[in-house]
């Protein structure tokens, strides 16, 4: 038998005025279903950039896939994210209080890593869901970029096979919570291989070099 893909889906706590969170929904309806060939372990993160960084770098090394859900309030379409900064520049406090400006999630890694997982697959499979979606090229500077640049760090740093990619989700008031998991299950149901073909990218570096 096959060894099963492992795949890690995480999603967040509510956080600010809000008391409820799109995406710690979606993970609560997709981990009751069953997905042939995938071992699903979910987790839902508190939206604090320490602990949750920190979580999820322990993670990176026991999984060959890991998809990040987080809400963006402010889009409207579900937003598969190609690239995390290092930077925490927060516009309110963390869930534990922590309001970070302009400071660096790791001072001595680099500027800002690309997703090596294959986005625009699946971006074509969350179209194909009929649900709106684009590739968005910032996850901003709070804790949904925080967590996704310490998975694609730990990755680098370990050399590690696994894939990972962050998705934020539009609000509810866009998009039903029922839409946004049938386009995040088209998503998960890629199973992207460490060892296929369907990797577009590695791990990249942007490394800004001063003239
Ligand atoms: N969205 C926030 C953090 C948690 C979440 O769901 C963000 O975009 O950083």
């Amino acid at each position: 038998m096959a060894t099963p893909h492992r795949l890690l889906l995480t999603g967040f706590e509510p956080f600010g005025t809000r008391d409820t969170n799109p995406s710690q929904e979606v993970v609560s309806l997709l981990e009751k279903e069953s997905f042939a060939g995938i071992e699903l372990s979910t987790r839902i993160l508190p939206v604090a950039y320490l602990p949750a960084t920190e979580w999820i770098r322990t993670q990176m090394m026991h999984f060959d896939e890991v998809i990040m859900l987080g809400v963006a309030w402010a889009r409207q379409e579900i937003c598969v994210e190609r690239v995390a900064i290092n930077l925490m520049d927060a516009a309110q406090n963390d869930n534990n209080g922590f309001c970070p400006t302009d400071i660096p999630i790791r001072s001595d890694s680099p500027t800002a890593y690309f997703s090596n997982a294959p986005i625009k697959q699946m971006l074509a499979a969350i179209r194909d869901t009929r649900n709106p979606c684009k590739i968005s090229n910032s996850a901003g500077t709070y804790v949904c970029n925080a967590v996704y640049y310490a998975a694609l760090d730990e990755i680098a740093n370990r050399h590690l096979p696994t894939k990972a990619v962050f998705i934020h989700l539009p609000s509810d008031e866009c998009l039903s919570v029922s839409s946004m998991a049938e386009a995040i299950k088209a998503a998960l149901n890629i199973r992207v291989r460490s060892t296929g073909d369907v990797g577009l990218s590695q791990v990249g570096k942007i490394v800004i070099r001063k003239s």
